[in-house]
């Protein structure tokens, strides 16, 4: 941490809802891990997010508790990085209402997040799920983040917080330091398995949809082997064949060859063979991680201590940002 000052800010999140999964990894928590040693990190559990949708309690607990086991078996560092859990650090809901006041509801309308998630269940949308992608904008704006490694979903709701952040400037001089995303080439967006239009989601009622980290081989296996395809029979990323190119992307992902290898390597042997061999790659990438996230589960104790240190540094960083902008907004400082 001595160095700390002279890196630039790197913040993402997660929110624990569902089973966190490949596209997950791909898309977000990979680049983390590379990016860790030049950048000042932070990797909140985004908490407060997930109850944008109903959670069972217990559930929640504990899968927090699982995905910071897996952050941590993935390769994040806990010593060198900020690893906290969202709801500890107040200064992020109280940022989230302060940037509310500055976001229009036109903006949030336009949401694809939004919309994807509200056409999913017609009666009752809460105004935390509308509100939700300035909740994100104040996780990233409390720390002076420069760099967010995201999906492409994400691409969005980055748009919004540096629109939020630039607007908020322009009237109270240079508060916020406006945050770039980070999308990877390869990985990015990772399509479902059933329905390879749609992306990948670790909240699918579907399992069959996805491939989580903690799948074993015999599910990999068969998930792989369900996966849709076409009546085709040599793999190749071909956008007109968006099954098989999903699968071709996945194999890439795991293996780090590129597509035309793939298809030169698969050229007319069959999707059997392919899939075949794409299980047992996504499944010799998945079982030593899993060996490290039981070791690391096991000791909830230590989780926590982590945690702890986390909060503790999240709130320190936080606070003087948070000043100022109350200074800036004409609060009267706290007595
Ligand atoms: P949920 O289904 O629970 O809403 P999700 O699977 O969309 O969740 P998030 O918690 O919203 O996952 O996202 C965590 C990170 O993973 C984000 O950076 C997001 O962009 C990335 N991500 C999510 N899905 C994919 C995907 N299919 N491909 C690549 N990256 C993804
Ligand atoms: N909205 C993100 C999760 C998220 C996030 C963040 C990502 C919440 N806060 C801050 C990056 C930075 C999602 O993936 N659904």
């Amino acid at each position: 941490m001595g160095d700390r000052k002279q890196k630039p800010v790197l913040l993402s999140g997660i929110q624990p809802s569902g089973n966190l999964m490949v596209g997950n990894y791909f898309g977000a928590i990979k680049n983390w891990v590379t990016l860790q040693g030049q950048y000042d990190c932070l990797f909140p559990l985004v908490d407060l997010h997930a109850i944008t949708v109903r959670q069972n309690p217990a559930e929640l607990r504990a899968r927090c508790y699982d995905f910071l086991a897996l952050y941590i078996a993935c390769g994040i560092d806990p010593d060198q990085n900020t690893v906290f859990v969202q709801s500890h650090v107040p200064a992020h809901a109280q940022l989230a209402w302060i940037l509310n006041c500055f976001t229009y509801m036109g903006e949030l309308n336009r949401m694809h997040q939004f919309k994807e998630k509200a056409s999913r269940s017609e009666q009752n949308i809460s105004a935390g799920l509308f509100d939700y992608p300035v909740l994100m904008a104040a996780d990233i704006l409390l720390y002076d983040t420069k760099l967010v490694p995201v999906g492409d979903d994400q691409k969005q709701h980055l748009e919004l917080t540096r629109d939020l952040a630039s607007r908020f400037n322009a009237r109270y001089g240079d508060v916020f330091t406006i945050p770039e995303p980070f999308v990877p080439d390869v990985g990015g967006r990772i399509m479902s398995l059933q329905e390879p239009l749609k992306k990948m989601s670790k909240s699918d009622t579907d399992p069959n949809n996805y491939i989580a980290l903690l799948d074993d081989a015999d599910t990999v296996r068969r998930k792989i082997k369900r996966a849709v395809t076409d009546s085709g029979c040599s793999a190749a990323y071909d956008e007109s064949r968006p099954g098989i190119a999903n699968l071709v992307v996945i194999l890439s992902c795991v293996t780090g060859e590129s597509y035309g290898a793939i298809e030169e390597r698969f050229a007319g042997k069959g999707y059997r063979r392919f899939k075949q061999e794409l299980a047992d790659a996504v499944t010799a990438f998945l079982k030593p991680l899993q060996k490290r996230y039981r070791a690391i589960r096991g000791d909830e104790k230590a989780m926590e201590t982590m945690l702890r240190h986390g909060a503790e540094q999240a709130r320190d960083r936080a606070r003087p940002m948070l000043e100022n902008i109350h200074n800036v907004l004409g609060f009267i400082p706290e007595i």
